[in-house]
């Protein structure tokens, strides 16, 4: 059992000072407010619960940076997937272990405690499936142990090339399963996973795309009580595309011909009409936004302010791992909306609230639910999973409560960071990795020989 003192921590009700903590097995045994520091271990600072990282390619991390010039015309979504799809040709299971555990660490110094990570690379280079088809799944997982990372893994099925069972490409042969080897896939995945106390398995159709209708209805089935999360909706081709498919726009076609609810995680949503909007909201499903890369990717704005107004859920993903900043996503997305609605203030709901306090609860909330797993508060039974923010940071050291929020998600980012708990042990601490030497120097080597 650890005991901990925390000065001054964000609890479900609000805020509190001096909570003691009771921690057994990773998970938070006890809570007691107005504790004595006997026997107690001190954390100074302003403690967090760690924000959950909902959507995640970690092996794009190695591409960061690769496909920002121009190219002979019209760059795109679709021009970015090419490069990425080259990127991932020469990929081996050790470089995606280092890549993975480098994006990790990042994640972990970057304010994120736990990660859904949406692995659709499973094959070998010519798509040929390796000896343990949970191979690569296998590495994400040893990634995680590496660093420390929370877990929700879920195994990508992947078949079609496009809407209507259009057959996949050759870039795409690292990602194909049939809905056998994709139940065995995702049984290995599930024997991957070394503890299923910080760590869950869920499952993930890659996107409308990417399945029939009848594929789709079979893997859901699989997923057990794991999270089901697809991507959707993210850029408009994606919309004429289906439409031409199904005369139905991708949100309203999945939320008729699927049991859309809390189980779920929307991917992206970011074209959505008036009526997508209340549907998906009234399902209780989550929507996964990762508003650094939609804006990277140029994909479009979401719409945050109607969405929220219909009380819909939602978390956020590092995704493409261009950027890797818990603060600096919920920081986009409000931008965006102020871009938009040429407002500020947008996100929080009444006159008083702050922006930043109400951005980071829902986004706790969500996320939680999305990785099914219990986190995302400081709370019994839920996992000491911790952000800690410098009390004595400049932007944070005149003000109290809710503005520390606001000023370490709109001023100061991750440099408040000092130390990151995750089930009850520090990962992170004077907000640098504790294994960040080896971690970054094994990532160099991968880089420079892919690179190469
Ligand atoms: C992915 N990423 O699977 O990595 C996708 C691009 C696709 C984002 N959507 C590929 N950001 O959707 O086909
Ligand atoms: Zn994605």
């Amino acid at each position: 059992m650890r005991r901990l003192i925390l000065d001054h921590a964000l609890l479900p009700h609000g805020w509190a000072e001096n909570v003691g903590l009771d921690i057994e097995g990773g998970a938070i045994a006890a809570i007691q407010p107005d504790a004595t520091s006997e026997g107690r271990e001190r954390v100074a600072g302003i403690t967090l619960p760690g924000l959950p990282n909902l959507h995640s390619h970690t092996f794009q991390r190695g591409m960061a940076g690769l496909a920002e010039t121009r190219g002979p015309e019209g760059d795109s979504f679709w021009t970015w997937r090419q490069v990425m799809y080259r990127f991932l040709g020469s990929l081996t299971p050790d470089d995606v272990e280092a890549i993975a555990a480098f994006a990790m660490m990042e994640m972990l110094e970057g304010g994120f405690t736990a990660l859904a990570e949406f692995h659709y690379l499973h094959h070998d280079a010519d798509g040929r499936a390796y000896a343990d088809i949970a191979e690569l799944s296998g590495r994400i997982a040893a990634a995680a142990q590496q660093t420390g990372m929370g877990l929700t893994l879920l195994p990508v099925f992947y078949a079609q090339g496009g809407f209507g069972g259009a057959a996949p490409t050759e870039g795409q042969r690292r990602f194909i399963n049939d809905i056998d080897s994709y139940a065995r896939l995702l049984e290995g995945a599930r024997k991957a996973i070394a503890s299923p106390d910080d760590a869950a398995v869920g499952i993930a159709p890659h996107s409308l795309r990417a399945v029939t209708p009848e594929s789709l209805r079979e893997i859901v089935t699989l997923a057990g009580e794991g999270p089901i999360h697809i991507h959707i909706a993210e850029q408009v081709k994606e919309v004429e595309d289906c439409l031409a498919w199904s005369r139905q726009r991708p949100v309203a076609w999945l939320l008729d011909h699927a049991s859309v609810d809390q189980r779920w995680c929307l991917i992206h949503a970011t074209h959505l009409d008036e009526q997508e909007a209340k549907g998906m909201a009234a399902s209780n499903a989550v929507a996964g936004l990762c508003p650094i890369t939609e804006a990277n990717l140029g994909d479009g704005i979401f719409e945050g302010a109607d969405y929220l107004a219909a009380k819909g859920r939602f978390g956020v993903g590092s995704d493409s791992n261009i950027e890797i900043s818990a603060p600096a996503e919920l920081k986009q997305f409000e931008y965006s909306q102020r871009l938009k609605h040429r407002a500020r203030n947008v996100l929080a709901e009444r006159e008083g609230q702050s922006t930043g306090r109400s951005l980071y609860d829902k986004a706790l909330a969500g996320g939680a639910q999305a990785l099914g797993r219990r986190i995302g508060a400081i709370e019994a039974g839920h996992r000491a999973d911790f952000v800690v923010l410098d009390a004595n940071h400049p932007d944070l050291a005149a003000v109290s409560g809710d503005r520390w929020i606001d000023s370490y998600v709109f001023v100061a980012g991750t440099s408040a960071i000092d130390t990151v708990f995750v089930a009850g042990k520090a990962v992170v601490r004077n907000g640098r990795h504790l294994n960040r030497e080896a971690i970054r120097a094994r990532y160099s080597r991968a880089m420079a020989r892919i690179l190469s």
